[in-house]
């Protein structure tokens, strides 16, 4: 504990908000506040404005102030703020299920509403756990995740994720019975990779040896990001999913992919699994389901899932799962009015289109002091540098900030700068951030 930093001390103002996943006491000495946001940008409280090098925090995929968003949720407002979906409905909910299930990996059409990814995530888990149940094999408990998988931060998607950080806190307040497959990064043999890396896909094979040592009668579900964000864009070796998939169907284990950043666009197809051909048995979805605008949450379900629920008597509930703003209808409007952008302006594969001068872009700051891989796949970029010795994160920290300071706005996640900007971005900006970030990496001892 440093003592000059005590909060109160610091700026008394700041200090009831307990912020999430951030340094309070650094934070609260130097705040960087925003206020305002349009198109690619936002303005900070005294008026500097910031190139959107991350989307908010990867869902702001149409970019900022959409004005359809904004006039369908003071709509929806205005007609009726909330109606319950326990055991009654509201057409908005249905509407938005249908408009879904159409954009979806084939067969992924039964949708379940949450309210955010961590949501989403325990919402599948337990989906996967009650649909073995249902089929008469409800010793499938176990779920296996991956190292360095990020699923939220609920206690199962904690207990499937794979950070230590988020993790070590919380003692063995974990779920029984999970296993974690090995991470997919392998700087040594794929460092500089230009999308997909071509070594590891037999790193899937590790599964073979979790079902070996648990036996499948006992796994319900796998759960992976296709592309990992948050522990600074982790890439599936070419290969590697279509592998896991297999291994799953023979063993007859759920695959569950949690598409929370790679949905909606982020990788050039609607969703990762389209891009890379696999189609999981889950999907969890949130961020740019509704452009960030309203909190909401879906998990798309084969419907071989669904139908194995819809048994025994009619009046009996065959989930006892949900939230008391599942399918909130003023997220509804806000979803529906993201969609209607999304296919008006072709966001879902717009990536695609941007990806080549993307890569090259990221990819021209190799050779920069420091930088010790890049990785990309769709708008997804990441510049992995050498931790400083004895500490780590401190030169990504330094990097970020300065990339702040002259007004770019990317993520950093130890000494790795990730980048996910709005679908709407142009190539002017393309550059500027990246030219922002290697005059920074430059000048960063
Ligand atoms: N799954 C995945 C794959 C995610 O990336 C969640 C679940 C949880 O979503 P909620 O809505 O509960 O936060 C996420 C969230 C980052 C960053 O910069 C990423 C997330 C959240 C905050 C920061 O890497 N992803």
């Amino acid at each position: 504990m440093n003592a000059q930093l005590t909060p109160a001390t610091i700026n008394p103002e700041l200090d009831a908000f307990w912020m999430p996943f951030t340094a309070n006491r650094q934070f609260k000495a130097n705040p960087r506040l925003l206020a305002r946001a349009q198109g690619m940008y936002y303005s900070t409280q005294d008026g500097r404005e910031i190139l959107d090098g991350v989307a908010g925090l990867w869902c702001v995929n149409a970019g900022h102030g959409r004005r359809e968003i904004t006039e369908a949720v003071t709509k929806q407002l205005t007609t009726m703020e909330f109606a319950p979906t326990f055991q009654m409905g509201h057409p908005l909910a249905f509407e938005l299920a249908n408009r879904l299930a159409k954009v979806a990996p084939p067969g992924l059409d039964r949708i379940f509403f949450t309210n955010s990814g961590s949501e989403s995530v325990d919402t599948a888990l337990k989906i996967a756990i009650a649909y073995h149940r249902a089929r008469g094999a409800g010793q499938r408990t176990r779920l296996i995740g991956r190292e360095k998988g990020y699923h939220g931060v609920g206690f199962g998607g904690m207990s499937v994720g794979g950070m230590v950080n988020n993790r070590k806190f919380f003692g063995s307040s974990m779920l029984p019975g999970v296993d974690h497959l090995p991470h997919t990064l392998d700087i040594e043999h794929n460092a500089f990779s230009r999308g997909l890396p071509q070594w590891g896909s037999h790193l899937a094979n590790e599964l073979e040896r979790l079902i070996a040592l648990h036996d499948a009668s006992t796994i319900a579900a796998v759960i992976v990001e296709p592309i990992s964000g948050s522990a600074g864009v982790v890439l599936p070796p070419a290969g590697y999913l279509k592998r896991l998939r297999e291994i799953c169907d023979k063993h007859d284990i759920l695959l569950i992919f949690d598409e929370v950043i790679t949905g909606f666009g982020r990788v050039g197809k609607p969703f990762a699994a389209q891009a890379f051909d696999v189609t999981p048995d889950l999907m969890t979805t949130a961020k740019g389901l509704t452009n960030g605008a309203i909190p909401m949450g879906a998990v798309f379900s084969q419907r071989k899932i669904y139908d194995a629920f819809m048994q025994g008597p009619d009046n009996a509930i065959e989930l006892f799962h949900g939230y008391t703003y599942s399918a909130h209808p003023v997220a509804c409007a806000a979803a529906l009015a993201t969609l209607d952008i999304y296919v008006k302006e072709g966001l879902l594969t717009r990536a695609a289109s941007l990806s080549a001068q993307w890569e090259n872009a990221v990819h021209s700051l190799r050779g920069l002091p420091h930088v010790i891989d890049v990785r990309n796949y769709g708008l997804i970029g990441g510049v992995e540098m050498e931790p400083r010795q004895g500490k780590p994160g401190a030169r990504g920290f330094e990097v970020f900030l300065k990339c702040f300071e002259r007004g770019v706005m990317v993520r950093q996640t130890g000494d790795t700068i990730a980048m996910a900007p709005p679908l709407v971005i142009e190539l002017k900006q393309i550059e500027r951030i990246v030219e922002t970030l290697g005059a920074v990496i430059r000048e960063t001892a």
